[in-house]
């Protein structure tokens, strides 16, 4: 493969807290963040494929504290890999301010942070391989003459960034070389006060960037293109929570002039899903929980969030904590949350307005083409027989 070898990786967000985790499964969590780190860092090392740039786009910290076992994985998962060199663009949570771990921490000298250095350009970075090209506006770039490669990045001075950067009119130093960069930003973003980086993709056509690495969206949404210019997400490369679900990872292959070969690789070594389960006719909570096994496949690195939906009887009260007790002994995790709607009794003045519309939305329902129309409806009878229910309360 021609080229040179990159991995691109975003928002570990070390030292955020795994939500909505049982204490002993969010440390769990913890450990598994720093253990999916290391494998990311030492990425392929000592063989052929060795990553020769790792960039890291951003929000690697949550805040400005850090515990002695993340901060001991980090500086010694760098230090165990000097062959590969790292860059740094600092996010809206670990920008560059007067308390940021970045200036803080002693990293080995093959970690560049974008930011941190006021050198003039010409001075030699990351043990002599790399030269400091100018800064152009809060965009610095270092030049890598091994690689025929320049790798520009930016960081964040604080929680926002108004002022997109790179700007329009930011163009490449050398556009006969790879060229590289590394950014946290939200793409295409509204440009209003409180904004994160919001570079629009139409300002990249011009820029002479082979490859952009993004961070601070959590997911991967694929790759696109402003011109010749590529640019991706990495997402986060281990999920933090049930609004992290599916598959998380990095991005990895070879970028060279013009040209780029890069993919993305599946990394978490645990994985949140959210279940939907239809559990219309059941009346017991035996029966439920039958249905949740059947339904759900337990895996130790998998947690489940199950959404209850469909019509029940009106004498069955679902105990969400009771199911999630029961599957303490089947599954990792297992979080229950009670959507159902209570199957309403169209008793009453045959002809009242809720009773038409009872048996108007069951018939509906019992008809419906497909969970998703069923979901809707379900949620339409919901609302209906709320407000039937307030109105009732007036007589
Ligand atoms: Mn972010």
């Amino acid at each position: 493969m021609p080229g040179i070898r990159i991995l691109h990786c975003a928002d570990f967000h070390f030292e955020a807290a795994f939500s909505g985790l049982v204490p002993s499964l969010a440390g769990q969590r913890r450990e598994d963040l720093r253990t999916t780190f290391l494998n990311l860092v030492r990425w392929n090392a000592g063989t052929s494929e060795a990553t020769e740039i790792l960039l890291i786009a951003g929000d690697l910290f949550d805040g400005r504290r850090i515990g002695p076992a993340t901060q001991d994985c980090i500086l010694k998962g760098f230090a165990s890999n000097p062959q590969t060199l790292v860059f740094i663009a600092p996010g809206n949570h670990d920008p560059i301010e007067l308390r940021s771990l970045y200036r803080r921490l002693v990293f080995p000298d093959h970690v560049f942070v974008f930011g941190l250095s006021p050198a003039p350009a010409g001075t030699p970075v990351l043990r002599g391989r790399g030269i400091l090209g100018p800064a152009q506006g809060p965009i610095r770039s270092v030049f890598l003459p091994e690689f025929k490669t320049c790798v520009y990045g930016g960081a964040f001075e604080g929680p926002y960034a108004d002022e997109p950067f790179p700007g329009p009119s930011f163009r490449v130093l050398d556009p006969n070389c790879t060229n590289l960069m590394v950014l946290h930003a939200d793409i295409d973003g509204i440009r209003l006060p409180g904004a994160y980086n919001p570079v629009s993709s139409a300002s990249l056509w011009q820029s002479g960037i082979d490859y952009l690495a993004l961070g601070h969206r959590h997911s991967h949404d694929g790759f696109k293109h402003a011109g010749e210019t590529l640019y991706a997400y990495s997402g986060v490369p281990e999920g933090h929570g049930f609004d992290e679900p599916g598959t998380c990872g990095f991005i990895a292959g070879s970028v060279w002039k013009g040209g780029q070969d890069l993919a993305f690789v599946p990394a978490g070594l645990g994985r949140y899903e959210r279940v939907s389960l239809d559990i219309t006719g059941l009346g017991n909570h035996e029966d439920l929980y039958r249905r949740i096994t059947e339904a759900v496949p337990a895996s130790p690195w998998v947690f489940y969030q199950v959404v209850l939906r469909g019509l029940i009887a009106p004498g069955f009260q679902i105990i969400p904590d009771l199911v999630a007790e029961k599957a303490c002994r089947d599954y990792s995790h297992l979080q229950v949350i009670d959507d159902t709607v209570t199957r309403p009794d169209p008793s009453g003045p045959a002809g009242s307005l809720r009773n038409l519309f009872i048996r108007e939305l069951l018939d509906r329902i019992a008809a419906a083409d497909g969970e998703e129309q069923k979901e809707i409806l379900e949620t339409a009878l919901k609302a209906g027989l709320e407000a039937f229910g307030q109105r009732g309360g007036r007589g």
